[in-house]
């Protein structure tokens, strides 16, 4: 049985996808507990019941949750910094380690925007009752919000990620950027080439062995219409400036 157990919905990439991203990459043993077969112990029913009750009376707000050791760990950044600190993923040095991981938290916040550009009013709601909400919002986050994010990551690469070794940090910015760019290509098209640190950053992660074979497995879901980074055409929208 391998140490880490992943909770998380079996058909979307979602926040999930940056837990699997990092395993993958390090090459750490897991199991995607609700992508196994239901009468191997997985399915959805596996992850409502950890949900629901919890592990030793601690129960996870919402997925990814990782399990291990009958302890439960959620809040996607959270979970990647303590598997990489457990892992000896990260340096020792405090300072250091809350370098990576506000960085860490404001990708956090960019993944908190995008969900909100194809679901502005409330995740209540399908998308199809909040298009009109939807078209205003990805425009208002393609023209202000994408480009402060980009040269934020832009202006702290270097300074804030790791040079020399490969983060849970520089892989979640792998992925941020991957997904950015299935739901937006026209302006992620126009707007990543003006960030040469963040576009090298993208291209040497992609070229990690563990990682490339990854995305090339069956193991790598599709970036879908249920998960965050979502392929609207509808919503491909140009910077108006
Ligand atoms: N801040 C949390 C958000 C977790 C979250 O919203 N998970 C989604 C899937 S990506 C979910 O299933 N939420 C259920 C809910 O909020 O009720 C994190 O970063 O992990």
């Amino acid at each position: 049985m391998p140490t880490y157990q992943l909770y998380y919905w079996p058909v979307l990439q979602g926040r999930g996808e940056f837990v699997r991203v990092l395993f993958e990459d390090a090459g750490i043993d897991y199991v995607d507990v609700a992508r196994q077969p239901t009468e191997n112990g997985g399915g959805v029913q596996a992850l409502l019941a950890v949900m629901n009750d919890g592990i030793g009376g601690v129960v996870p707000y919402a997925p990814p949750i990782i399990v291990m050791e009958e302890q439960v760990v959620w809040q996607t950044a959270n979970v990647l910094q303590f598997v990489s600190r457990r892992e000896g993923l990260v340096p020792d040095d405090l300072y250091a380690q809350a370098r990576l991981h506000q960085l860490q938290l404001t990708i956090t916040d960019l993944v908190s925007e995008v969900h909100d550009t194809h679901h502005p009013i409330s995740t209540g709601l399908y998308y199809e009752d909040q298009k009109a909400e939807a078209l205003l919002a990805t425009q208002q986050f393609i023209d202000h919000r994408l480009p402060k994010f980009l040269r934020h990551f832009e202006l702290n690469l270097g300074a804030s990620f790791e040079p020399d070794a490969v983060t849970y940090v520089d892989l979640s910015m792998w992925q941020a950027i991957e997904g950015l760019k299935a739901a937006f290509p026209r302006a992620m098209a126009k707007t990543l080439p003006d960030h040469p640190k963040l576009s090298a950053l993208h291209a040497s992660v992609a070229a990690r062995p563990r990682l490339a074979a990854y995305v090339a497995s069956e193991r790598r879901l599709p970036f879908n219409e249920d998960g965050i980074f979502r392929p609207y055409p509808e919503l491909d929208l140009l910077p108006s400036a």
